[in-house]
C-alpha cells in the first residue's frame, strides 16, 4: 500500500518520449535553442515519482482514433520525412540536421490553385507544418507515437472506471490540426484521447484546456463537432501571442458544432484571481451542458515563472484549478505545455494533487 498521501493519479509514461530532440527552433529566422526539451519529461518525472504516483507503462495502440481525428497524409508524412530527409543528403550536403520548411502554401500562394505534392522533401515540409519553430530530427516519430500511446493509455484507464489518469505526453499536442503540425506539436494527443473516450461509450466529451496558448489544433479538429466541446483560457492572441490567428472570443463552432467551442482570451498579467475566475466559467459551462468525460490539455506555461507566457498564475493557483477539473468528473490528464525547468516539477504535482482532491470531493474514486 502507498502511504495515504501519496499522489492517487497514475501517471502513464514512454521512455520513447525522451528520443524526440528538436535540436532548436527556428525563430524569426534565426535557430535558437528553443524550449520544449527532452529535460522537461524527466524532471516532471522525478516529481511525480517523489511525490509517490504510480508509474504505468504506455501500452502500444492502433491508430484507428488517430486516424479519426488526422488526415492520413499528414500521418505517413510525420512518419516519412525523416528517413527521406537523410536519403536526401539534406545532413552532408547543406549541414540541415533536422527537418525545417521554407516554403509554405497558404491561401494566397495557391489563390484557387490544386494542393500539390512537392517531389522535393525540403519543398513538401511547408504543406504539412505551418511555422519554422517545429522540428523533426531522428527520434522524433517514435517519441510522437508514443505520446500518442500514453493518451490512449490513459484514456483507457479512465473508460475502465478511474477517476483520473495523467499521460505525460512529449511532444506536446494541441497545436495539431487535422492536416497540419506547429507550436512544437506534431499529432494531438489530447484530441486523440477524446476520440477513445468517444468511442468507449461516452457519448459527450469536453476538453478543457489550461495551457498559457490557445489549443488552435484541438479546435480546429472539433470546431464542427457536437459531441465534443472544447474551451480554452489562453493569453489573448490579440495582444500579440502565438498562435495569433485562432483563439478568439468570437470563434464558437460551426454548423452542428455551434456553441461547443469557448474561448477565454486573458489579458497578459494576469494572476490567480483571473485565472481561476475564467476556469470556474469554463467549467460552469461543461456542468450546464453535461459531459461524460473529461480531458484536460494541462499546459504549465500559465505559471508566473514561465519563459514562454505573461501569465502569471502561482502552484496555488495551478492546485485550485486541478481540485476544480477534478470535481467536474472522470478526467484524462493531457500533458501540453511548460517550460521552466526549475518550477515545472512542482507545478504539476500541485496541479494532480488538486485534481485527486477534487475527485474525492466529488465522491469519484
Ligand atoms: C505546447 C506549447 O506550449 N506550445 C507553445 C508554442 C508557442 N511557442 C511560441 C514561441 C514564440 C517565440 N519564442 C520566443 C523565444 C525567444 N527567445
Ligand atoms: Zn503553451
Amino acid at each position: 500500500m502507498p502511504p495515504p498521501s501519496a499522489l492517487a493519479i497514475p501517471v502513464v509514461w514512454s521512455q520513447q518520449c525522451l528520443r524526440h530532440e528538436p535540436g532548436g527552433e527556428v525563430w524569426l529566422g534565426v535557430r535558437e535553442p528553443g524550449t520544449e526539451l527532452p529535460e522537461r519529461a524527466r524532471v516532471i518525472l522525478a516529481a511525480l515519482r517523489a511525490a509517490g504516483a504510480d508509474v504505468v507503462p504506455a501500452a502500444a495502440h492502433g491508430d484507428e482514433a488517430l486516424m479519426a481525428v488526422h488526415d492520413g497524409d499528414l500521418i505517413d508524412h510525420l512518419r516519412t520525412i525523416w528517413a527521406e530527409w537523410e536519403a536526401g543528403g539534406y545532413v552532408p550536403e547543406h549541414g540541415r540536421d533536422r527537418v525545417v520548411p521554407y516554403v509554405f502554401p497558404t491561401a494566397g500562394l495557391l489563390a484557387g490553385l490544386p494542393m500539390r505534392s512537392p517531389a522535393a522533401a525540403h519543398g513538401r515540409a511547408g504543406r504539412f507544418c505551418y511555422d519554422t519553430m517545429t522540428l523533426i530530427g531522428p527520434g522524433s516519430w517514435a517519441a510522437i507515437r508514443a505520446a500518442v500511446d500514453a493518451a490512449l493509455t490513459a484514456a483507457d484507464l479512465v473508460a475502465a472506471g478511474a477517476s483520473a489518469a495523467y499521460a505525460l505526453c512529449r511532444p506536446p499536442g494541441h497545436h495539431a490540426c487535422p492536416g497540419a503540425y506547429g507550436g512544437s506539436c506534431y499529432l494531438n494527443n489530447a484530441a486523440v484521447a477524446a476520440q477513445a473516450l468517444r468511442r468507449a461509450g461516452a457519448d459527450r466529451v469536453a476538453i478543457i484546456d489550461i495551457d498559457a496558448h490557445h489549443g488552435n489544433g484541438t479546435q480546429a479538429i472539433f470546431y464542427g463537432r457536437p459531441d465534443v466541446y472544447y474551451g480554452s483560457l489562453h493569453v489573448d492572441p490579440g495582444a500579440g501571442w502565438f498562435p495569433h490567428y485562432a483563439g478568439y472570443a468570437d470563434e464558437r463552432g460551426s454548423g452542428a458544432g455551434a456553441g461547443a467551442n469557448r474561448n477565454l482570451p486573458l489579458a497578459p498579467g494576469t494572476d490567480d484571481a483571473g485565472w481561476l475566475a475564467a476556469l470556474d466559467a469554463l467549467c460552469a459551462e461543461v456542468a450546464r451542458r453535461g459531459a461524460d468525460a473529461l480531458v484536460v490539455s494541462l499546459g504549465l506555461d500559465a505559471a508566473v515563472t514561465d519563459p514562454e507566457s505573461p501569465l502569471r498564475v502561482t502552484s496555488a493557483g495551478y492546485r485550485a484549478a486541478g481540485e476544480r477539473l477534478g470535481r467536474l468528473g472522470p478526467a484524462v490528464l493531457i500533458q501540453e505545455g511548460g517550460y521552466d525547468l526549475d518550477s515545472l516539477g512542482g507545478l504539476t504535482v500541485a496541479a494532480l494533487t488538486g485534481v485527486a482532491a477534487g475527485t474525492r470531493a466529488a465522491g469519484l474514486g
